[in-house]
């Protein structure tokens, strides 16, 4: 199905929210592969409108103008580059694909890739698109044909998003298009897609394009047959007609509510048991892509609401920690760039609109504006913790206050104290034997009894979290 992602049993996809080609298929060989990364999420790799009369923003890659794969991330050659060496240390590539729409109304003038575009006249040479590729006007109910009412599912998927012009998704022409984008992007060897705006898009048109699109490809490694893992842009906070649930049947959703779950466990340890809600209609284990920021919400874009940043410093270690983990869901985590602005670009790229490389310090930690969330010594050390623990369920929950503590059925057991405080004989539910934990790096050495139990202490304010497993002791 197109749920799978294919990765060898790693189990956390990482967002390089800008970042160039080049620097992703060296963090693939440095960094991410070592720590066992499944898989990148890069910024939309096609052809995209250069605002600069807005500074370059990162929401001009949100405007597409072609197929081409030329971006303010890098070129094609570039791109195919970077497939083939993540690949090569089992980092696969996933795509932002934005194909609900092209660029804003009031836009035109030349592309990332040297496309011309006018936006006002449904003009995309590129493609080609034109006027009949975009959503006839008398199907968008909306008095200014644009989506203002969410109550309205017709409004929502047929009228403009923030007045970028809608694509046909019902037209033979547009979803063969579309594929055609996806299948080159197979065919150099990119294991999936997030579908941006998907709530604006109708799950029969979703399931025509994907019906199109090719197997993954085994020259780059994956199984024969195995098809690409698709997950889907749908931002249901409850309340709205749309449900995640209507996407089921073409791959995963993003699952929001988990980001405000996580934002409200850590702010009161005693809500960290209830992280996954069905009865708020969250997505089952196996359709939801959860996350505890994204580039939409880090800066209130996209709906926003309670979430945790960057910003958010050991806070945010610890949500970060906690899902990882947790056993729910497929893992994505943000690595993002320091912003006060929410427009802004990366780093770089206001003077002329290309970006910096990041500098990756001894420390490990990076430079040059980056933030690297996923290089924060916890929260990699995590990801490690996830693979480790696969396909276990929590069990021995123990939370009290502002502590917090569970294994992952016999393989590892997780704990964490809001202050940097803890001192308790636990059962881990582990077998018997003397393991490195995680976060300390092995400076400190945990017994498990035969009965299973054993002395966990915490005393780290900054990384108030700790990690024990049976597969990832070294
Ligand atoms: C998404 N999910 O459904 C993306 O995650 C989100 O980042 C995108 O919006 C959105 N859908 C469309 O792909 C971003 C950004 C918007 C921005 C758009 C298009 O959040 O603010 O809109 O990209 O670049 C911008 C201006 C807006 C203007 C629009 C059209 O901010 O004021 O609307 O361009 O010119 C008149
Ligand atoms: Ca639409």
């Amino acid at each position: 199905g197109y749920d799978i992602p294919y990765c060898d049993g790693r189990q956390t996809i990482v967002h390089l929210f800008e970042w160039k080609w080049t620097d992703i298929a060296d963090e693939c060989e440095r960094f991410l592969g070592p720590a066992g990364f499944c898989a990148v999420q890069l910024s939309p790799p096609n052809e995209h409108a250069v605002i600069g009369e807005d500074g370059f923003p990162w929401w001009q890659r949100y405007q597409p103008v072609s197929y081409k794969l030329d971006s303010r991330s890098g070129t094609r050659e570039q791109f195919i580059d970077m497939v083939q060496r993540c690949n090569a240390v089992q980092v696969r590539i996933i795509i932002d694909a934005v194909v609900n729409h092209m660029t804003g109304l009031g836009r035109s003038g030349q592309g990332s890739g040297g496309s011309n575009f006018n936006g006002d006249n449904l003009d995309f040479p590129g493609v080609p698109f034109s006027s009949s590729d975009f959503t006839p006007r008398d199907m968008c109910p909306s008095e200014n044909g644009q989506i203002n009412n969410y109550g309205n599912v017709e409004e929502v998927r047929n009228c403009y998003l923030v007045g970028l012009t809608d694509l046909y998704g019902a037209s033979d022409y547009v979803r063969q298009k579309v594929a055609d984008f996806f299948n080159d992007a197979i065919d150099i060897g990119v294991m999936g897609f997030r579908v941006d705006a998907a709530k604006h898009m109708w799950p029969a048109d979703l399931e025509a394009i994907e019906g199109k699109t090719h197997d993954l490809n085994t020259a780059a490694g994956f199984p024969s047959g195995a098809r690409p893992f698709f997950y889907h842009e749908v931002i249901d906070q409850g309340g709205e007609p749309i449900t995640v649930d209507e996407y089921f049947g073409v791959g995963r959703t993003t699952e929001f509510r988990f980001c405000k779950k996580i934002a409200w466990g850590i702010n009161d340890f005693g809500q960290l048991g209830s992280i996954y809600d069905p009865g708020w209609g969250m997505a089952p284990s196996d359709k939801a892509l959860v996350f505890v920021d994204n580039h939409d919400n880090q800066r209130g874009h996209g709906g926003a609401g309670d979430v945790l940043t960057y910003k958010a410093g050991r806070d945010y270690t610890m949500g970060v920690s906690f899902a990882l983990a947790h056993d729910y869901g497929f893992m994505r985590i943000m690595s993002s760039y320091y912003f006060d602005n929410t427009d802004a670009g990366p780093p770089g790229s206001s003077n002329g609109g290309n970006t910096d490389s990041p500098i990756i310090n001894g420390d490990g930690s990076c430079g040059g504006g980056w933030v690297c969330e996923h290089r924060w010594n916890a929260i990699s050390k995590m990801v490690g913790f996830r693979n480790a623990v696969a396909g276990t369920n929590i069990a021995n929950w123990y939370q009290v206050g502002d502590n917090v503590a569970f294994s992952r059925g016999d393989k590892g057991f997780f704990a964490m104290s809001k202050y940097g405080d803890f001192d308790m004989t636990l059962q881990t539910g582990m077998p018997a034997g003397s393991y490195c934990e995680l976060i300390s790096g092995c400076a400190n050495m945990v017994t498990v009894n035969g009965d299973g139990t054993a002395q966990i202490s915490i005393h780290n304010y900054e990384e108030p979290v700790f990690a024990i497993c049976v597969a990832c002791d070294g």
